[in-house]
């Protein structure tokens, strides 16, 4: 047993109240060393009476771990434990202070969770589990009201650029809240909304007034009122780590300098706060002169964008908030602005734009999720043919232990968005591939999100050319690929086991391009198969009963002898499905 790779700390990902009731456990060990894990759980003030070993399940496996997993519910909410180990005959107990062959008798040097606070339970909204997102740039997806377009708003259609503008608007949405409820989602993310001088609106003037453009507060007001009442949440985009150049307290400072009452708004690093040479004196996003970056750890600038924050839950009955730019943040902000979101709406959904690991965030003070770029860009390069299914599976698994539970639930698992290619283009234009990676998306743990358009086949590069108008034309719509979005989206919102049930990838090679997957609850039980190859392919796989069918035909789908054999067409999928 290869000792130098267990690992195990009592915190964070590794230790965790799930629930008021529940103590999650994760251990790590050397891929493919160690047989067994077992917790040795109890109470350090009453270990006779509470002593209980807990099997650990084999979660996930990347690269070079193993991943256990148990669950506890310790009988009087505090616990301490330790782990026994197994490779064939050869046992070793893991300890606060490293490895031994004999078990010490508890509590000295045993790991301990040592109350389960409910004030300090990382919640995130229930609903969010259930959420089926659907990603709209206002500009980009339905015009309702001509007469507020922008001077110069290019006909419907056209070719998009950094700086064109097309007149979508939030009476458009409005318009078509039926066509969004027909194809079953419940839950609406909005790209800025508020003033800006952009066709994106990441450069906010006004942060209390959405943009002319769009309408005005009391038309946002009744589409999340509308919407509520057609069960779609609404999720606005929070841009607080900088605001536009023509932001009325950075514009005093351009012009009073140091003498500006607002002086200490932005990470000025140099007066007068201008462009010299392209370079900006003062701090901002990229290098966007136009963007300048607040000092978010100042207590004026945090009073007024918390105080926005607050208006459009507690005022407008918004559901949640996607935080621009959320790493570049301070951490302090965040804590207070959770504290503020929750207190005026305890099923808040906060979002951060984090591209890369976010586990600093997700400790249960500041964000509930992230938006899962390496989730979107492992799928991408999976079904782009780029990697094994052996190493997609692991890169999942990887995944799926760098975060609590409760973020895997809700974490938001997207596939394409206003800054990134369109899935369709990403994948060769080739509709077989974009099935599958949908269908993944779709049966795996986390909140889905479509960005608008693609489940009509929009196809684009990067920004600006992802961004184009919605099709709205019948005949230039795919429908197919529409009611094939539409019937996978009803799928996951019928099947819990398709939401919060168990994964466990069944079969993946490093030499193939196949994959089974499961995802079971305790009513139903998933298999997905996958032939992620330009040939035609079988694939088979022992099964314990002979009662599955095809999860959207009924059909039965029987095994022989035992083993199910799936044929599959090149990048066929099949996803087969067992009641309990
Ligand atoms: C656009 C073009 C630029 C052009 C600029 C000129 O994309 O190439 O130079 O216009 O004005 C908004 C607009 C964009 C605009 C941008 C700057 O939507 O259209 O750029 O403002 O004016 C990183 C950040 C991430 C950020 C992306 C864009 O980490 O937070 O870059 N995303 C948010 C929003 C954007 C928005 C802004 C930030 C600014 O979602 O829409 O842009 O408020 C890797 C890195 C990531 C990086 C990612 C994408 O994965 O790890 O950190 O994201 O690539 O580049």
């Amino acid at each position: 047993m290869l000792l130098e790779a267990l690992y195990h700390v009592p915190r964070d990902k590794w230790a965790y109240a799930y629930d008021t009731e529940t103590i999650h456990l994760r251990v790590r060990t050397k891929k493919d060393d160690v047989d067994c894990v077992v917790a040795l759980t109890g109470d350090k003030y009453d270990w006779e009476h509470t002593y209980f070993e807990v099997m650990m399940e084999k979660a996930a496996t990347d690269d070079c771990f193993d991943y256990w997993e148990c669950a506890v519910r310790p009988k009087y909410k505090r616990l301490c434990y330790t782990f026994r180990l197994s490779t064939g005959p050869e046992s070793i107990y893991l300890l606060d202070n490293g490895t031994r062959y004999e078990c010490p008798p508890p509590p000295i040097h045993y790991f301990e969770f040592p109350y389960i606070h409910e004030i300090d339970l990382f919640k995130v909204p229930a609903w969010a589990k259930e959420a089926v997102f659907y990603q709209i740039m206002p500009d980009r997806f339905a015009k309702g009201n001509p007469s507020i377009d922008p001077d110069g708003t290019e006909p419907w259609g056209g070719i998009p650029k950094l700086d064109n503008f097309f007149g979508g608007d939030l009476q458009g949405v409005l318009d078509h809240l039926d066509d969004l409820l027909e194809l079953g989602i419940n839950a609406i993310y909005f790209t800025p909304v508020f003033v800006s001088p952009s066709n994106h609106k990441y450069d906010i003037v006004d942060y209390k007034r959405v943009d002319p453009h769009f309408g005005d507060n009391a038309l946002l007001k009744r589409l999340v009122e509308e919407c509520h009442s057609k069960g779609i949440r609404v999720m606005l985009d929070a841009v607080f780590n900088h605001c536009s150049d023509k932001f009325p307290p950075f514009e005093d400072v351009l012009k009073n300098g140091e003498n500006s009452e607002y002086r200490d708004w932005f990470h000025i690093n140099s007066f007068p706060a201008e462009v010299v040479e392209g370079i900006p004196t003062y701090d901002t996003f990229g290098f966007f002169s136009n963007m300048p970056k607040f000092n978010t750890a100042n207590s004026e600038v945090k009073n007024y964008l918390l105080e926005v924050a607050e208006y459009w839950i507690r005022e407008i009955k918004v559901d949640g908030w996607r935080l621009d730019v959320a790493n570049e943040v301070d951490h302090h902000f965040w804590r207070d602005f959770r504290k503020v979101v929750k207190s005026a709406n305890p099923d808040a959904y906060i979002v951060g734009e984090v591209w890369s690991d976010s586990l600093t965030w997700l400790l249960g003070d500041q964000f509930d999720s992230v938006m899962n770029y390496p989730f979107s860009g492992t799928v991408l390069e999976f079904f782009n043919g780029g990697i094994s299914s052996g190493t997609f599976g692991n890169r999942i698994g990887a995944l799926l232990m760098r975060y609590p539970q409760q973020t895997n639930e809700v974490v938001f698992n997207l596939l394409s968005s206003h800054d990134t290619p369109r899935l369709l283009t990403c994948l060769g234009e080739d509709k077989r591939r974009l099935k599958l990676a949908v269908v993944f998306l779709f049966t795996f743990m986390g909140t889905p999100c479509i960005y608008y358009g693609d489940e009509m086949g929009l196809t684009g590069y990067e920004d600006p050319d992802c961004r184009k108008c919605m099709e709205w034309n019948p005949d230039k719509q795919d429908r197919e690929l529409y009611d094939f979005y539409r019937i996978m989206i009803a799928l996951r919102k019928k099947n819990n086991a398709l939401r919060e049930g168990r994964f466990r990838i069944l079969q993946a090679y490093d030499d193939d391009s196949c994959i089974v997957y499961e995802r079971a609850d305790e009513v139903i039980h998933f298999t997905i198969w996958m032939n992620n190859t330009p040939e035609p392919r079988t694939l088979s796989h022992p099964m314990e009963t002979d009662d599955w069918q095809d999860s959207l035909t009924g059909e039965p789908v029987i095994p022989q002898d035992g083993i199910m054999n799936i044929p599959l067409d090149p990048y066929g999928y099949r996803i087969l499905c067992r009641t309990l």
